[in-house]
């Protein structure tokens, strides 16, 4: 009964050239298709994120479609093969912003990325050797359903930029905004902070114009996991997950051995895969940028862009996201 109301409901939205509800979204498509945008190697949590992706996906939760790279550094897309091969999941295609180059993460949790990609099994060389990101969204968007795919954007913003600038290919004749609002069902964004930053937040500071950007045409609904939506975790996985784990390795670079610390990246997977159970969203009006990438929310009507509430006071929601980082593949 759910998946024929689920096909009325995007039938709907499709005849109607609009996107489908929020709350439509949610019930339908499981295992949800996701795509993730990532800065791996600037912090540890994009890790964390990415290995809770593969977990959902192995439950049949997820459908993880695919791996962006939005970091210049090239051994940024090998640190993904990296955590996708240690889940069993070694093909699941992965693009990256490009050109590469030599750069690394010295100054971010100690350059994980290029440790991984020492120290743990994987087949692609580096970013240099993965597809271009847009020419990858763009293939794997036009093999989804309509309005179906949540993309998650954890890093900057520039692959989603240039998305929307891309023109017809030999996947889709449509222009990248077209395909975007054709295929996508909505956008989780970590960046920012609600209802208003108080100093530039990280993400949105990567590449503000191209924040810009995508705050003023991107055509499916936004939610946003602002910079005060954190958990603090690490301690357990850290000394208790297993010793050929690059989830523990890159705690144990990244923080110490035994130490909790803030992530933020993990929330927005799970609100992307589990919807509202464990959020609320809150009415943004429009996500204004200035130029630095400080963000305001501010009246406006004709958008869909809302930002995330997330409470654990009893400590279970962030003790189940650490069991989900512990477990064995
Ligand atoms: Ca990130």
């Amino acid at each position: 009964m759910m998946m024929r109301k689920c096909a009325a409901v995007l039938v709907l939205a499709a005849v109607a050239f609009t996107s489908p509800s929020l709350e439509a979204v949610e019930q339908c498509a499981v295992p949800r298709p996701i795509l993730i945008d990532t800065d791996i190697c600037a912090a540890v949590d994009d890790v964390a994120a990415l290995a809770m992706a593969n977990v959902m996906h192995s439950r049949g939760e997820a459908r993880l479609l695919g791996v962006l790279v939005n970091t210049r550094g090239d051994a940024g897309a090998a640190a993904v093969d990296v955590v996708n091969t240690y889940y069993g999941h070694p093909d699941i295609p992965i693009g990256a912003l490009q050109p590469t180059d030599a750069s690394v993460c010295e100054n971010y949790a100690h350059d994980y990325a290029s440790r991984l990609v020492e120290r743990f099994p994987h087949d692609l060389a580096g970013g240099s050797s993965a597809d271009n990101a847009v020419h990858l969204y763009r293939k794997l968007l036009s093999a989804e359903k309509d309005h179906s795919v949540v993309i998650l954007s954890l890093g900057a913003t520039t692959n989603l930029s240039a998305l929307l600038d891309s023109g017809p290919d030999e996947h889709s004749a449509l222009p990248g905004a077209a395909l975007v609002r054709s295929k996508v069902a909505r956008m989780v964004m970590m960046g920012g902070q609600y209802p208003r930053s108080d100093a530039a937040e990280f993400n949105f500071a990567l590449d503000p114009a191209s924040t810009r950007r995508v705050m003023l045409d991107w055509p499916t609904p936004l939610v946003f996991s602002g910079a005060e939506a954190s958990v603090k975790l690490g301690k357990r996985v850290s000394t208790q997950a297993p010793a050929d784990s690059p989830v523990r390795a890159t705690f144990e670079i990244g923080f110490g051995a035994g130490i909790d610390s803030d992530l933020w990246d993990v929330l927005p997977v799970l609100y992307a895969v589990r919807g509202s159970r464990h959020f609320t969203t809150v009415p943004c009006g429009f996500n204004r940028i200035a130029d630095d990438g400080s963000n305001e929310c501010v009246p406006a009507s004709g958008k869909d862009q809302r930002y995330l509430r997330f409470s654990d006071p009893s400590g279970r929601l962030t003790a189940s996201i650490e069991d989900m980082l512990l477990g064995v593949p």
